[in-house]
């Protein structure tokens, strides 16, 4: 132990100045697989005093201001015995010795038991929009001294006053739906002024313009309000998945506002915006400028993007997500713009991360439109000399190809055709049950407008995401008919959940204050989720699909347990089905039971009303 004392302070003989110094992690934890910390420094003046750490089990290796010398870098490693405590970090000036403590918890027991869990096909996702859900504290709704001081619900630009209580608040409600897990969009601190876009003033309340990592905002009740939301989550049994964004920052972010190395972000010789194009990535013809482009490019002006080439921001980055999932206990990630991320990065990060914690789930946003550009940013089948290693990506060929299917008129490759064969093209990806699946999302035109408000579609579309492989998610307000098309704004879709606020008149929380319209569908998602939770074949089972005929699609999920199958008839007229066609999957069963409604079918000829989906039982 001595040595490691003497060692820690020869490497301390840099000079700094102690006043405010703010340290990056805010604390750590004894017990983590990585004995590796890196910790940042950061003042507002040139660091020069010396800096010596004593701690029994820690061991400094390396001591270095930045190109910036209001940061310094102190690398360190923790022994496996070194015990929870506060390090005094010491700032040592002529004789005088100022000491900043750092605290070392002890890491959780419960971690991949009751916290950072994972979440998984048995689970149910539900999204929310934190501004936009319920506002359970107003005296947050203002916070003095940030830059945008507005909360005003009359303006779909503007905060809207919903916060982490306001979740809290509801999470009954959740659990009566059938919703095993939430997705907030992100939490971290946004203290940025109102932006122009297109000649309209626009507040961040969306969460994607990060001002300061270590803090949750304050808008929506800080790190204390998180974490009492998530512990009350975890004792219910639900989960939670945090929004991850690793390409950029708001541009008044602290390390923006103050950079402190002339790389930290991707440099253009002018400003250059990402083309939003996944292509050129996996593209073997694609030229190295629009590669660049796609990856480096600025998201927007008032994003700047990071470069995580560089090793101290992507230790930031990754010591950030650590952190977070070991202080809150998160369960899953869904990483935010995944493919406009270095892509060494991403591979670095999601190791970390598991090597860490193995029961997590991590997935990537991937905007793409087609199964290959998908399975390329997530394990896959396919033969590419470089291999992502995300465990599965927000499946948008699967949402285009169920919105075209419901949508559609049946032919030779489209309506439910479109669905079967994206289906079939499950072959490129390693384990598309990782996948997680949607029908819309706060980026997208709500459902419920996209099937031109007919809850018979609505319906079967539910059914399908429900039913079919990967990881259900459900965007908040869909299970009380919200709609809305992203016009003019996407604000559009991101819309107050009625009765989130005190001073609603009505209360879509409760049976009472939804429509008969609202109730049959609330009481239809809550039946089929149900159901699923308990049914062994819906969240783990094999998939077996028919070729669509004449409009009708047929699919079986099915283990040595249960089967169930799915019948799906997209034509305005019913149409007469002969089951023996399906004897490879029926064949021991005598009758099926339709899990919405009950009913038996005994025979192997039977009639499927028009736009009806059923999910039956075999028995
Ligand atoms: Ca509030
Ligand atoms: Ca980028």
């Amino acid at each position: 132990m001595k040595k490691i004392f003497l060692f820690s302070l020869l490497l301390c003989c840099i000079q700094a100045s102690a006043q405010s110094i703010k340290i990056y992690p805010s604390n750590w934890w004894v017990g983590m697989k990585n004995p590796n910390l890196q910790l940042l420094l950061h003042t507002a003046t040139d660091i020069t005093d010396s800096i010596a750490i004593t701690y029994p089990g820690v061991t400094v290796h390396k001591i270095a201001v930045l190109e910036n010398k209001h940061y310094a870098t102190i690398d360190l490693t923790i022994a496996p015995n070194a015990q929870p405590g506060i390090l005094q970090i010491q700032f040592i000036k002529k004789k005088k010795i100022n000491r900043i403590p750092f605290e070392l918890l002890a890491k959780s027991n419960d971690d991949g038991k009751t916290r950072v869990q994972g979440v998984r096909s048995a689970d149910l996702v539900y999204l929310i929009m934190p501004d936009r859900f319920s506002n359970g504290d107003t005296t947050n709704d203002r916070v003095k001294g940030m830059r945008d001081e507005i909360c005003d619900r009359s303006n779909m630009y503007a905060r809207h006053g919903g916060d982490l209580k306001g979740i809290q608040n509801h999470l009954d409600y959740f659990t009566a739906l059938g919703v095993t897990s939430l997705w907030l969009t992100p939490v971290i601190e946004n203290d940025m002024a109102l932006t122009d876009e297109g000649g309209t003033k626009r507040s961040t309340y969306h969460g994607y313009a990060f001002t300061d990592h270590y803090n949750i905002d304050k808008r929506f009740g800080g790190n204390k309000a998180y974490k009492a939301l998530i512990d009350e989550m975890h004792n219910k049994g639900l989960k939670i998945i945090q929004d991850a964004v690793y390409n950029h920052v708001g541009a008044s972010h602290w390390f923006a506002v103050d950079p402190p190395m002339h790389d930290w972000f991707n440099q253009w010789p002018e400003y250059t915006q990402t083309s939003y194009k996944d292509q050129p990535l996996l593209d073997p013809y694609a030229s190295a400028i629009d590669k660049k482009i796609s990856n480096e490019g600025w998201f927007t002006r008032f994003m700047p993007d990071l470069n995580q080439k560089n090793p101290v921001v992507s230790n930031f980055l990754i010591q950030h997500a650590i952190w977070c999932t070991e202080l809150f206990g998160i369960d899953g990630w869904r990483v935010d713009t995944y493919f406009y991320s270095n892509p060494e990065f991403l591979n670095r990060i999601n190791d970390a991360l598991l090597a860490e914690f193995p029961s997590l789930t991590v997935f990537g946003e991937a905007w793409v439109q087609t199964v290959t550009n998908s399975a390329y940013f997530c394990e896959n089948n396919i033969d590419v000399p470089f291999k992502h290693n995300l465990q599965g990506v927000t499946d948008f060929p699967l949402h285009f190809s169920m919105l075209d299917a419901v949508n559609q008129s049946f032919g030779w490759a489209d309506g439910v055709n479109k669905l079967y064969a994206t289906l079939g093209q499950d072959i490129l990806y390693k384990n598309p049950y990782r996948n997680a699946i949607f029908l819309d999302n706060h980026d997208l035109d709500r459902i419920y407008s996209v099937v031109g408000e007919d809850d018979n579609k609505l319906k079967t579309v539910i059914a399908w995401l429900l039913t079919l492989r990967g990881i259900p998610q459900l965007y908040y307000g869909t299970e009380i008919l919200m709609k809305n098309f992203k016009n003019p704004s996407d604000a559009k879709v991101r819309e107050d959940f009625p009765g989130g606020w005190q001073e609603d008149a009505v209360n879509k929380f409760n049976a009472p204050g939804r429509t008969d319209k609202e109730n049959e569908m609330f009481n239809y998602i809550q039946k089929l989720a149900t159901y699923r939770r308990q049914s062994s074949a819906l969240t783990n089972g094999k998939l077996m699909q028919y070729l669509p005929a004449d409009g009708v699609y047929v699919y079986f999920r099915y283990d040595d347990k249960q089967t169930i199958a799915v019948i799906s008839n997209t034509n305005k007229e019913a149409k007469s089905i002969d089951a023996t066609r399906f004897e490879e999957r029926i064949a021991g069963f005598v009758s099926a039971k339709n899990i919405i409604t009950g009913e038996e079918i005994h025979s192997m000829l039977f009639s499927v009303p028009a736009n009806t989906t059923w999910v039956l039982e075999l028995e």
